[in-house]
């Protein structure tokens, strides 16, 4: 096809109401991924514009407080016991380091303050850890997050008492392809685990990881798994694939960016009112393809020069980046 060919004009694929609820079908998505790069970024656009202040962006700065050593064998992740990376074991660190690095969290203009731990979930001991690292971290004034894995309801409940507001814990990728990445958990834990922190009354973080060689028709089926949450999580992290010397998925052909691109607005698109975080591998996009994604409707970011165990770009690149596309933090 040449430039000059006439492409279909772009008609928002329309989502099937049922009850309140917005149904969004893989098919539906998957031609919203296939409009013209224009009219999806501005159908994202203006979506976001209805909703957002189109200039603020969250920021969330990230911890591990536990890292490696996991025993899960999650394909991409450098911290499972089963893969040969370069990542050292760390115990669980302290109450006073975790609030050390919440306040310098704070005093570079984090809102959220997110906990991660490489279990497959955490014991009854660990979760009392964690529980007074949260009274901490809020008692700062900061938002709190944590990812610890698996969790049962009544520990849900638990973190829920503590005051935890955002609990992480992600689909990663399509069910049809979910059996090449992880295999010592299923599907079904995972929508387990969201159900019990959406019946505890915390906010749910959920999203997942692109770049991993999924097809298209993967990446609209993730949006729908999680669209159709009811209701959908308040935050949405699109992470693309870091790629970690040792773990099964490195060397994984590299995702398009213009492709991230468009998963960005189309998550916008079917989560009108959801926070959708610029996740991990924003180290290696581009400040102009960054600038597309807050275009296409992207208004988080991890915060800060370290997620878990790689890298995010440094507080000051992030700075310029704001001052060159004229967007605050919220
Ligand atoms: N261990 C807990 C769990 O998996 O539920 C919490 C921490 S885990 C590191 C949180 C999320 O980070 C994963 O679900 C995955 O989506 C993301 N992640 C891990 N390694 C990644 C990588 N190399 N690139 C992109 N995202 C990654
Ligand atoms: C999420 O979706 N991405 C973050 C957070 N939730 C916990 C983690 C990204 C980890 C990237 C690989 C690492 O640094 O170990
Ligand atoms: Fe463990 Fe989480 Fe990494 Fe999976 S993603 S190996 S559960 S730390």
């Amino acid at each position: 096809m040449n430039i000059h060919s006439t492409v279909p004009h772009a008609v928002a694929s329309v989502p099937s109401a049922s009850n309140n609820a917005t149904i969004w079908s893989v098919d539906a998505i998957e031609a919203l991924f296939g409009l013209p790069f224009n009219d999806l970024i501005w159908q994202a656009q203006s979506v976001h514009r209805a909703h957002f202040d189109p200039n603020g962006v969250q920021l969330s700065t990230l911890l591990s407080v536990k890292t490696g050593g996991c025993p899960e064998d999650c394909g991409y992740c450098p911290q499972s016991i089963r893969h040969p990376t370069a990542v050292a074991q760390q115990a669980i660190l302290s109450t006073e380091e975790v609030l050390s690095a919440a306040r310098a969290a704070k005093a570079a203009g984090a809102s959220r303050f997110c906990m991660g731990a490489a279990w497959r979930g955490p014991k009854e001991r660990d979760l009392d850890a964690v529980i007074d690292m949260i009274k901490g971290v809020s008692a700062l004034g900061l938002e709190t997050c944590a990812t610890l894995g698996m969790l049962k309801p009544a520990q849900a409940e638990r973190l829920k008492q503590a005051g935890l507001d955002y609990y992480n814990h992600n689909l990663d990728t399509a069910p049809e392809f979910y059996g090449d990445i992880i295999h010592t958990r299923t599907y079904q834990d995972r929508l387990d685990t969201l159900a019990s922190v959406r019946q505890s009354g915390m906010h749910v973080c959920c999203g997942g990881i692109v770049g991993m060689g999924e097809n298209r028709r993967m990446r609209a089926g993730l949006l729908s798994e999680l669209a159709n949450l009811d209701p959908a999580p308040e935050s949405v992290p699109i992470n693309l694939l870091v790629q970690v010397e040792g773990t099964p998925l490195y060397g994984t052909e590299a995702l398009d960016p213009l492709e991230f691109v468009r998963t960005i607005a189309c998550a916008r698109i079917t989560m009108p009112t959801s926070r959708v975080r610029l996740s991990a591998g924003r180290e290696t996009l581009s400040d102009e393809i960054q600038a597309l994604c807050f275009l296409a409707g992207a208004n988080s970011i991890f915060y800060g020069e370290r997620l878990l165990t790689t890298g995010n770009p440094d507080v000051e690149r992030d700075r310029r980046l704001f001052h060159r596309l004229g967007l605050h933090a919220e």
